[in-house]
């Protein structure tokens, strides 16, 4: 058996997606998700100048091999571009062995650990008051677990803060738009919006908050403790995590658990936090960690430090990654917790899918391969557009995390 040919599609059904297509000489079809978020054609280019190329002829079961070849055998490891499409072939390949093994990629990876994977949904508001609204409605439709975020008075805009009710998306069309932040209003509000939520709602159901690396490790320390009394599932990206090291400070004065991880795109950028059992849940995900091959290892790895999994899931991440996503949690031994946003409704039409919502959890049927689709057609509907995350600055100008 031998890969035939592959392509890429760029579609942009609200947001921008790149999607890869690897058709084997027997017909069978595998897909994989692409998309890193502004920077789709730099992926893109990536596989059809340099990947593409190289799989004509592979056999297309050689999962492994293929891994190590795009990986040593760029001799340039690592980084987001490359580890994006590295994903992007793996999880196609995946997807072809499963309908080859009439299979769901769970099944082949080692079978069911549970029956459904728990997700967390997103409530946000430009106050407290319509945070607090939000996480209503989230309990409403079954959600066991929410993440609440919050505008911060003074401040025009703060991360995680939708346009809309449930369809939150932070790239915007053209040059990226810039926004003021402020750590210490944002470190005065945010306790606050907790103890509200609380006193509410009550303790049945989990809260997670994303500090989208906007703390130093100090302040982080300090917004752990502070929000100790409200028995968060996890705090998220407390600080930035190029610096490993970083997070010693920060585990040693809080019992907050801590989530990092999202814009990991390999073992060696968790291996010190994992062993060193500085974090709770790791967000390395399918689609810019190295597909599920390597995403395996991350898992396997922190399962011996007791850590476990908690990916990412948001818009950018394409149905595509949620179907291998939701394989992944139905397998993965350390599962923790899965992110999902909701795709919009024409992002669901392009790419249809198996998995679904049920009452908290994210369940999917014993379907083979990876249980997705891409419809081209719907999909040509919808050309690139260019759009960019913003970029975060002080209130004297200086350019900070966004
Ligand atoms: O900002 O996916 O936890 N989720 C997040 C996301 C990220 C976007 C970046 O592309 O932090 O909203
Ligand atoms: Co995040």
């Amino acid at each position: 058996m031998q890969i035939k040919h592959a392509y890429t599609v760029v579609t942009s059904p609200g947001r921008n997606f790149v999607t890869l297509k690897i058709v084997t000489d027997e017909g069978v079809y595998g897909i994989g998700d692409a998309t890193l978020n502004g920077r789709e054609l730099a992926v893109n280019a990536y596989l059809e100048e340099h990947v593409i190329p190289c799989l004509i002829g592979r056999d297309p079961r050689n999962i492994e091999d293929i891994w190590q070849y795009l990986y040593r055998g760029a001799y340039w490891r690592r980084g987001p571009v490359t580890m994006t499409a590295i994903a992007a072939v793996d999880m196609a390949l995946w997807d072809i062995k499963g309908k080859l093994a009439g299979m769901p990629v769970h099944q082949l990876l080692g079978g069911r650990s549970r029956d459904g994977v728990m997700v967390y949904g997103h409530a946000n508001g430009r106050d407290h008051g319509e945070a607090i609204e939000a996480v209503g409605r989230y309990i409403e439709m079954g959600y066991k677990a929410i993440r609440v975020q919050s505008g911060v008075p003074g401040l025009d805009k703060a991360y995680g803060v939708g346009k809309g009710d449930l369809y939150y998306e932070p790239a915007d069309k053209g040059l990226p738009d810039e926004e003021v932040w402020d750590t210490p209003l944002y470190l005065r509000h945010t306790p606050e919006l907790f103890r509200k939520v609380r006193d509410a709602y009550g303790y049945d159901h989990h809260l997670l908050h994303d500090g989208h690396h906007r703390m130093t490790p100090i302040e982080a320390a300090r917004l752990g403790r502070d929000l100790e009394p409200f028995r968060l599932f996890w705090l998220e990206d407390a600080t930035p995590a190029e610096n490993q090291e970083a997070f010693r400070l920060i585990r040693s004065h809080t019992t907050t658990p801590l989530a990092v991880g999202e814009i990991f795109s390999s073992l060696w950028d968790c291996k010190d936090l994992i062993q060193n059992q500085l974090i709770d849940y790791i967000r390395a995900t399918i689609v810019h960690a190295g597909g599920i091959t390597h995403l395996r290892r991350i898992a396997d790895f922190a399962a011996l430090h007791q850590v476990r999994t908690g990916c990412h899931g948001a818009t950018d991440l394409s149905p595509v990654s949620m179907a291998a996503a939701v394989n992944f949690g139905l397998w993965v031994p350390n599962f923790g917790i899965q992110e999902y946003m909701r795709h919009t409704e024409a992002t669901d039409e392009v790419f249809p899918h198996n998995y679904r919502f049920v009452n908290g959890f994210m369940e999917m049927d014993e379907v083979p391969g990876l249980g997705v689709d891409l419809d081209e057609t719907k999909a040509a509907r919808y050309p690139y557009q260019r759009a960019y995350l913003p970029v975060a600055r002080l209130r004297d100008g200086t350019v900070w995390n966004w």
